[in-house]
């Protein structure tokens, strides 16, 4: 499956609760996400699994890829369209031991030197930020706007850049202005009254832009 498309959604458990996952991720599909992520932090791989069998079937529904954060045997297992690392979970190679040659396999990048690095390694996609300090990731300072239009002409041109972190509908156009084109949001849309209607918000911006 080819990556495609500009809004890449997370569900992740830190904001909703394992019982919600299957309609919230439908209204995240409904609402017009390109990508959806699911990312457990602290769940037993188990439960991970059990989940990511219920969700593929959506995304596959809805002709979008599904992507498994952080368990490259977990995304073998269920069949996922791909899996997301991060700057600790060791190289492409290790993944691609895992996954095999054909799954997508993005990385996660905080500077500029390393969207780069993840670019000559081979990564299918990035995630570049977090643009602002966020609760989703604490303990991160935000790496600010300077750099989108950088990496974007050097890696952008390349592979799919996901800017990431902090970002809101409030904050759009001017994370837009300063270069960015494929986005990921996960608290603006997951903590937002009526999920669909956030994220068609969102996706309809992204289209026009
Ligand atoms: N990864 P929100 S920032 C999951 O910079 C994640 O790699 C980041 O959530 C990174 O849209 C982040 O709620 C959190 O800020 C994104």
């Amino acid at each position: 499956m080819t990556l495609h498309g500009q809004l890449y959604a997370i569900l992740d458990l830190g904001y909703v609760r394992a019982e919600d996952a299957v309609p919230v991720t439908r209204s995240l599909l409904a609402g017009g996400a390109s990508l959806l992520q699911l990312r457990a932090k602290g769940h037993a791989e188990p439960e991970i699994e059990a989940l990511a069998r219920q969700l593929l079937p959506l995304c596959r529904e809805a002709g979008v890829p599904f992507i498994v954060n952080d368990f490259p045997a977990i995304a073998a297992s269920v069949g996922a369209d791909g899996i997301h690392i991060g700057q600790d979970d060791g190289s492409l190679a290790d993944a691609r031991a895992i996954v095999g040659p054909d799954m997508i396999v993005g990385r996660s990048t905080h500077s500029p030197e390393q969207a780069r690095a993840a670019l000559e390694e081979g990564f299918d996609y990035i995630g570049f930020g977090p643009l602002f300090p966020t609760p989703t990731k604490l303990g991160r300072p935000g790496i600010g706007m300077e750099n989108i239009p950088g990496v974007m002409e050097a890696v952008g041109s390349r592979i799919p850049v996901f800017c990431i972190g902090g970002i809101k509908r409030s904050n759009l156009p001017e994370v837009l202005a300063a270069g960015a084109r494929n986005l990921v949001i996960v608290s603006d849309l997951l903590q937002a009254p009526d999920v669909e209607a956030a994220t068609r918000e969102l996706a309809t911006v992204l289209a026009a832009h």
